[in-house]
């Protein structure tokens, strides 16, 4: 039997958004947790290998764990995305050890194993985040997580049509999938709190980019706002109203 008006508005979610509510199916939207990964959180790693202050990305764990567990509750598909290189560095560009002439680069022991390396103790995600068994853990070689990898379709083959995008960071491989997402026909919606970046301005400003001109690239709100939704509560019964404009 076809589904009925009401029944569809039950199955639809709406979050308060930017630049207009973000509408989501749960069985039609993934969440996807990018690089949240020793390496770019802790001391040692390859954040701390550019020269960053790694503590700035510790307030992304939080929300990230909330929406994580909602996302659990509501048995919706979690991709873990995992930046890194084989041992052997056969798929890492000579260009990216050398940018920066860094004193310690991918490949090179640090406290945690060697940098950025699949199967090393930095290369893996934060004990608070771990994956649970069933969650796609997504390795990736670059900064977008459709290079090179299988996401298109792992998601496909789920009838994903909408993400949730966080983790870290905002500007480099947040930016970098939904830019990938967005010309692959995705809906993206990228958590404001569940994201972070060594730069706070740039933060702030790579959100903006997603959202201006109409949503150029998806939606932004914060965690709150996406919790409240991911519940048990159905959209509002009717059209939502729905002003664009180009304030960021
Ligand atoms: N350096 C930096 O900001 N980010 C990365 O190199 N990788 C990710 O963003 N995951």
């Amino acid at each position: 039997m076809d589904p009925t008006p009401e029944t569809s508005r039950a199955a639809q979610r709406a979050v308060d958004a930017q630049p207009y509510p973000f509408r989501f199916d749960r069985d039609a939207t993934a969440l996807v947790i990018i690089d949240m990964q020793r390496d770019f959180l802790l001391p040692g790693g390859f954040g701390e290998s550019l020269g960053n202050d790694v503590s700035l990305l510790q307030r992304v764990v939080g929300p990230v764990r909330a929406l994580l567990g909602a996302a659990r509750a509501a048995g919706m598909t979690i991709v873990h995305t995992r930046e890194g290189h084989r041992p052997d560095l056969a798929d890492c560009p000579p260009s990216k050890r050398a940018r920066g002439n860094p004193a310690t680069t991918i490949g090179d022991h640090g406290p945690n194993g060697r940098i950025l390396i699949r199967g090393e103790l930095g290369h893996d995600i934060v004990d608070e985040l771990a994956p649970l068994p069933g969650e796609p853990i997504l390795d990736k070689p670059g900064k977008g997580a459709f290079y090179a990898t299988d996401l298109e379709p792992m998601l496909r083959h789920r009838g994903i049509t909408h993400l949730l995008v966080t983790g870290v960071t905002t500007e480099v491989c947040v930016h970098t999938t939904v830019r990938e997402a967005n010309d692959r026909g995705f809906e993206c919606l990228v958590v404001e709190d569940a994201c972070g970046s060594y730069f706070p301005e740039f933060h702030e400003v790579a959100l903006r980019m997603i959202r201006a001109q109409g949503g150029i690239f998806g939606w932004t709100a914060p965690s709150g706002a996406v919790l409240a939704a991911l519940g048990d509560r159905p959209a509002p019964a009717g059209p939502l109203s729905v002003t664009t404009t180009n304030e960021v």
